[in-house]
């Protein structure tokens, strides 16, 4: 080990091969519960062990309630992070707004519930997909940076990754990037796309925001139908001026006003997913397909040997998701290498 100035610990090899760890403008981002310390301190090490013992990227945490001592105290001593800072998400940020009728959205949560839809009924999860597709990347403590990387509490990292992927978004401006993709259920979702038709059948040829290169195949039957996909959003890593940009604002502002978080059950994922798919061109998107990466029921387990044993993955790479029936990763790489 060799010491930096700044006194943290840097692997030997990476000096030797000249590689300085520069650290990228980024943070980790978490929102969760206190209930949730013990799968989130499980997860914290899977990082540090995996990747962030090597570069100590700040860590922001968010929660609609404040953190207790002891979670900010267990996950502070668990972080190799320079800064890890612990935030309340804006209560009007986490509420169900005026314009919304309750009664009819009470009825039809009871009706997805009945359904079996998962979350069918749930205020609090739908609060959370509205604030993690319109109102994370606002945050004061997230405001700094400019990039984030998505964790969740439970989820694991089965491989080493012996790069930054902050400087691969970085130097090659990607502006998103996936591990996992699939299908959305089609209940939670049945005016998600209309919405977005409407949203940009009125900004009109003059103000489109269509990419002129896109991977709207990724999401699009050749009817023009929404196809279900979307990127899995319990991993990402993306570029928060993106979604900072007056287009996705004016996107969600449109989104929202609709009432679909409540009413259905609107997810962050497929919400992002389509944006980024019609506005940002191919090869601005990446799927990071070297990462181990497990969010229960499914995981991403890279299949080439080579890679295996050079990241000391510990997962079993016949569970990878990649070529399951419902993974939407086959039909983003096509789409991706025919661009329009
Ligand atoms: N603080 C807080 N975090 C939440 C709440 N609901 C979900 N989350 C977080 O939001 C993310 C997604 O929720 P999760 O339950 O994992 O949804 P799933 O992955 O779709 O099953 C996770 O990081 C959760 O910890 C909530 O009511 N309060
Ligand atoms: C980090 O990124 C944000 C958003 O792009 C920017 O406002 C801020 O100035 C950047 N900070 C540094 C130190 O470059
Ligand atoms: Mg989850």
């Amino acid at each position: 080990m060799s010491h930096l100035s700044n006194g943290h610990h840097v692997r030997d090899d990476q000096l030797v091969r000249g590689v300085e760890p520069v650290r990228q403008n980024a943070t980790f981002l978490t929102l969760c519960r206190n209930e949730d310390l013990y799968d989130m301190l499980r997860t914290v090490q899977s990082i540090e062990d995996r990747f962030n013992s090597r570069y100590h990227y700040d860590w922001v945490f968010l929660n609609d309630k404040p953190f207790t001592e002891e979670f900010k105290e267990a996950i502070t001593a668990m972080v190799s992070s320079e800064h890890v800072r612990f935030g309340q998400v804006r209560p009007e940020h986490w509420s169900v707004p005026d314009w919304i009728d309750q009664q009819a959205m009470f009825r039809n949560m009871e009706s997805l519930k009945s359904l079996d839809v998962i979350y069918g009924d749930s205020l609090s999860y739908r609060k959370m997909c509205r604030w993690f597709s319109g109102f994370f990347q606002w945050h004061e403590l997230v405001l700094p940076y400019k990039y984030y990387w998505r964790v969740e509490p439970g989820v694991e990292y089965s491989c080493d990754i012996n790069y930054d992927p902050f400087t691969e978004m970085a130097e090659k401006k990607y502006r998103y990037g996936f591990v996992i993709s699939i299908l959305e259920y089609y209940m939670t979702i049945p005016s998600l796309f209309p919405s977005v038709v409407e949203f940009f059948t009125s900004r009109g040829h003059e103000g489109s925001i269509v990419a002129r290169e896109n991977t709207h195949r990724f999401i699009l039957e050749d009817d023009g139908a929404y196809n279900l996909c979307h990127f899995w959003t319990n991993f990402e890593i993306g570029d928060l001026d993106l979604f900072r940009s007056e287009e996705y604002t004016e996107y969600f502002n449109h989104l929202d006003s609709k009432g679909g978080f409540f009413y259905e059950r609107w997810g962050d994922g497929p919400v992002r997913s389509i944006f980024i798919s019609l506005t940002v061109p191919p090869h601005e998107i990446k799927w990071f397909q070297d990462i181990g990466y497990e969010h229960p029921p499914y995981q991403r387990c890279p299949c080439d040997s080579p890679t295996r044993l050079a990241s000391r993955c510990s997962c079993d790479p016949k569970l990878d998701f990649t070529a399951h029936d419902y993974s939407c990763t086959p039909r983003f790489l096509r789409a991706q290498s025919q661009g329009r």
